[in-house]
């Protein structure tokens, strides 16, 4: 499959690849993730091409769709390498890299690829519901519930957006690793961007380094954008709150990489799959604008 059914040019002409990575194996809460590169892929197919804010199609920059990375039939760890090996490939080529998830555990291979390439004056943006900062989870400590303790343990600094759903230990962790600054809770910044007040963005981006690595999961929307996902919690993101963040991230600062995880596809409601089409969409236009 291809993005929108474009006619794509070969990889080595080609400024962005995307990497569908349909993965499913750590989920707590079925396997839908699995199917979310499809959905994301099918939905492009049917979305204007032209960006009505940016004035321009984006595609023109040249985007390459990969196939789909299976999974590894070794398990977590296995797989972990094999999506750092796909990762590296791209960056060694000098293209940008946006993976599609596929569960949120495929991100520490992409931000250790990532960190690996453009060295450690990088940070992570994690847009989500949840904190993942648990040690381990469902025996495997590459679950999606660990995703950032990982990206801790690379020691790269990283900010948290929309977060509304943790564990004791977690908080715990936050609070004796002095990580409360770092994070900004959808009980906060919601309502602060609803009443027309967006300076929160501004301090956060003050936050991140010249650098920035991007993982957006879909779940840091509200349940109301964004029906589909493993894990829906209330209280998260609009769309208008979100492509407003991605808009001055991506102004402000360098994004080297980014992913979109956790689309877990719901039979019939294809809404979902064209948010998040249209959300990588314009993530790669605000990336690649064209005047
Ligand atoms: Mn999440």
């Amino acid at each position: 499959m291809r993005f929108a059914n474009l006619e794509e040019p070969p990889p080595e002409q080609a400024r962005v690849t995307l990497l569908p990575i349909p993965y499913g194996n750590t989920l707590t809460y079925g396997k839908g993730a699995a199917k979310g590169p499809e959905a994301l892929l099918r939905a492009s197919g049917h979305m204007e091409l032209f960006d009505e804010t940016l004035l321009q199609e984006t595609y023109r920059i040249g985007f390459h769709t990969r196939p789909l990375l299976p999974s590894h039939p070794d398990g977590p760890e296995a797989m972990q390498a094999r999506i750092y090996k796909a990762a590296t490939t791209e960056l060694n080529a000098g293209r940008f890299l946006a993976a599609i998830g596929g569960e949120h555990g495929i991100t520490p291979a992409l931000v250790r690829a990532h960190r690996d390439h453009f060295g450690s004056e990088l940070s992570v943006l994690q847009i989500d519901a949840h904190a993942d900062l648990r040690e381990r989870y469902d025996d495997t400590q590459w679950s999606h519930a660990c995703v950032m303790r990982r990206i801790y343990d690379l020691g790269l600094p990283f900010v948290q957006v929309g977060l509304r759903s943790l564990s004791l230990e977690e908080w715990h962790f936050i609070r004796d690793q002095d990580l409360m600054d770092r994070i900004y809770w959808a009980r906060d910044i919601v309502p602060q961007s609803r009443g027309g007040d967006h300076r929160w963005m501004d301090e956060l981006v003050a936050r991140l380094a010249d650098r920035v690595y991007i993982s957006f999961d879909l779940d840091g929307l509200d349940p109301s954008v964004m029906p589909a996902t493993g894990t829906p919690e209330p209280g998260g993101l609009d769309y208008h709150m979100a492509v407003e963040l991605m808009a001055r991230v991506f102004a402000q600062r360098e994004v080297v990489g980014l992913d979109l995880v956790e689309l877990a596809p719901i039979e019939g409601q294809p809404a979902s799959d064209f948010s998040a089409a249209r959300l990588l969409y314009r993530m790669l236009g605000y990336r690649f604008p064209l005047t």
